[in-house]
């Protein structure tokens, strides 16, 4: 494969935001890059993701990259969330803007990368049978990228049409007089079904698990934003940046719904219902934490609910019941419940009525037939994990990192993997990401990453790699900081819960993008600690430990017994 590798110093996987920033921020280092991506073309989650209906859950003020006054001046958002076609268009403009398409295959998957330990670089083969061969292998292939495997008995014999969310026709589809079957109700169905409902004939909604969802008020943006935005857009990214979800979010940490009053609670929820979106998570500071102040969010949720659904059965059927609110990403819909109160859509609850099996018409399930022109899978990803243990990836010794995740994800910062030298995941699990703005979690690692690798040129270092030792340290940091929280507690993808034989760990970091932000920082200013740095035999650096750690953050004390019994039973405090 040598001969016919080409050579470039950084291979990149992925032509999303993360791919496409990251080539750009190794450009201006000097550092030449190529981006190898599967689609035909750039944009990632807004390339694939095309069903009705699809667009962005933060707002597009904030969704956005903020490292160049050029693009940040010339990009105008006509919403307050994108719909997808919009988001593609600024991916495009991303590639066009900084000329990033001469560096960047399309069509093509990587198959396979192995570490050369003696040359200290990785060989890397794609699906079309060729390679390259570089110095660093960055990972920009996305948290939701790989569709789950479900199938359903019979499906084969279907006569119409399926479709997948995650894999919508690039020509669109005209529901127009057809009978629509939709499986799932995660954020996916919850932002088509409208849309679907609003075309087809006729739409039935299979719903296994309900979830919480909030209004978007989609629409212009508002005038106070826009005018904080437009005074100082530098301050307003670094606002969203320094805060737990990388968004501006109100959040009162040290207001708890258990000691307010019902008039202050129904104040603020109503306000933040009013405005819209993920505010409703930042309400109060002890929901994430403790049952009795969740409940009351989840409450008030039900009773929304019931407000917008006309049938009490359907709206109880709606209603989430079995996990917490925001232990599971918060959907963000335009008329979803409303939706259910049309004559020609339907609700089958999978719970009484499990599907039995697909036919040549359509659904059986145990209580009867359902006919049907179309069916769309809205059934979710192999999340955070999916897309980098699909490539065959062999680090120091051949191990693969199958073996090394076997018991699930293993990250020092979720950044970069033990034994897997020069390899660097962007947004991967370990990291915030999906519990935050994706796009500020990837300017933060794009920009980590990248001035990690000219630091390590400026010393003419060929290899960076985690020590086992920081690997241990941050995974027991990351099950640390969620422990206390209600989050591991959901069946989530988050947790891998939604993938049959997946390890059962909670992936993502969850001590806020702030803090971790700051925790980067501060292990690259103490030369890289935690990492092993070598050229050839030498080596500038084998700093073992992990030793910056966030600062204990202020906690209510009414939280304080349930946090230092969680953490007890976890066995992260003595008993
Ligand atoms: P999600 O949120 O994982 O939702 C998938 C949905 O599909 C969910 O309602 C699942 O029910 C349902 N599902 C999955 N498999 C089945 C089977 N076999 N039978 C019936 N129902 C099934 O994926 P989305 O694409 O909607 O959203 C992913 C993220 O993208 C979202 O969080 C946003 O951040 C953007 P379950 O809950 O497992 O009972």
């Amino acid at each position: 494969m040598a001969s016919a590798a080409t050579t470039t110093d950084v291979l990149i996987v992925g032509a999303g935001f993360a791919g496409m920033y990251m080539l750009h921020k190794l450009r201006q280092a000097g550092i030449s890059g190529q981006v190898v991506e599967a689609g035909s073309g750039v944009g990632g989650t807004w390339f694939w993701n095309r069903y009705p209906g699809a667009r962005v859950d933060i707002q597009s003020l904030e969704y956005s990259f903020g490292f160049d006054e050029g693009l940040q001046r010339e990009w105008r958002w006509s919403e307050r969330y994108a719909p997808q076609p919009e988001l593609l268009a600024y991916a495009d403009h991303i590639a066009d803007h900084f000329d990033l398409r001469r560096d960047i295959r399309l069509d093509t998957r990587i198959a396979a990368a192995t570490w050369d330990e003696a040359a200290q670089r990785w060989r890397i083969a794609t699906d079309t049978g060729d390679g390259y061969d570089c110095r660093y292998f960055i990972l920009a292939t996305g948290c939701l990228s790989i569709p789950t495997e479900v199938s359903f008995p019979g499906i084969e014999d279907f006569k119409g049409s399926i479709y997948r969310t995650s894999r919508w026709p690039h020509e669109g589809t005209d529901f127009t007089g057809q009978r629509v079957g939709i499986i799932g109700t995660g954020s996916s169905a919850i932002q088509s079904i409208p849309v679907i409902a609003a075309q087809a004939a006729q739409l039935t909604v299979f719903q296994r698990t309900p979830n919480y969802s909030v209004p978007a008020h989609n629409g212009p943006i508002p005038p106070a934003d826009l005018e904080a935005w437009e005074r100082d857009p530098r301050g307003y990214r670094a606002a969203s940046r320094d805060t737990v979800g990388g968004f501006q979010n109100e959040a009162r940490t040290d207001v708890l719904a258990t000691e307010s009053s019902p008039e202050d609670i129904r104040a603020e929820l109503d306000r933040r219902w009013a405005w819209g979106g993920f505010r409703l998570l930042g309400a109060f500071g002890d929901t994430a934490i403790d049952p009795a102040a969740n409940r009351i969010i989840q409450d008030f949720i039900a009773e929304k609910i019931r407000e917008q659904v006309a049938d009490p059965k359907v709206a109880d059927l709606l209603t989430p019941k079995q996990h917490y609110f925001g232990t599971k990403r918060p959907c963000v819909d335009t008329g979803y419940f409303a939706t259910f109160n049309r004559d020609n859509v339907e609700l089958v609850d999978l719970h009484a009525a499990p599907i039995v099996t697909f036919n040549t018409g359509g659904i059986a399930t145990t209580a009867r037939q359902h006919d049907f022109d179309a069916m769309v899978l809205a059934t979710g990803f192999d999340a955070m994990t999916g897309a980098i243990d699909r490539i065959d990836i062999r680090g120091v010794g051949g191990r693969r990192i199958q073996d090394h995740w076997a018991e699930g994800p293993r990250t020092y910062l979720g950044l970069t993997v033990a034994g897997f030298p020069n390899m660097f995941t962007i947004t991967g699990p370990g990291s915030p990401s999906v519990l935050t703005n994706m796009i500020n979690s990837i300017e933060q690692h794009v920009e980590w990453i990248a001035d990690c690798l000219s630091w390590l040129a400026d010393r003419q270092m060929a290899s960076i790699e985690a020590t086992p030792e920081a690997e241990a340290a941050w995974c027991r940091h990351v099950a640390e900081a969620v422990t206390p929280t209600l989050l591991p507690t959901a069946n989530s993808w988050y947790m891998g819960a939604n993938v049959p034989g997946k390890p059962r760990m909670f992936m993502p970091y969850a001590g806020g993008l702030n803090t971790y932000t700051d925790i980067c920082n501060q292990v690259a200013a103490k030369g890289y600690e935690g990492f092993t740095i070598r050229a050839g035999e030498t080596i500038l650096s084998d700093s073992r430990e992990f030793s910056s750690h966030p600062p204990m953050p202020d906690i209510p004390a009414k939280l304080m017994p349930i946090i230092v019994e969680r953490l007890t039973a976890a066995g992260f405090m003595p008993a």
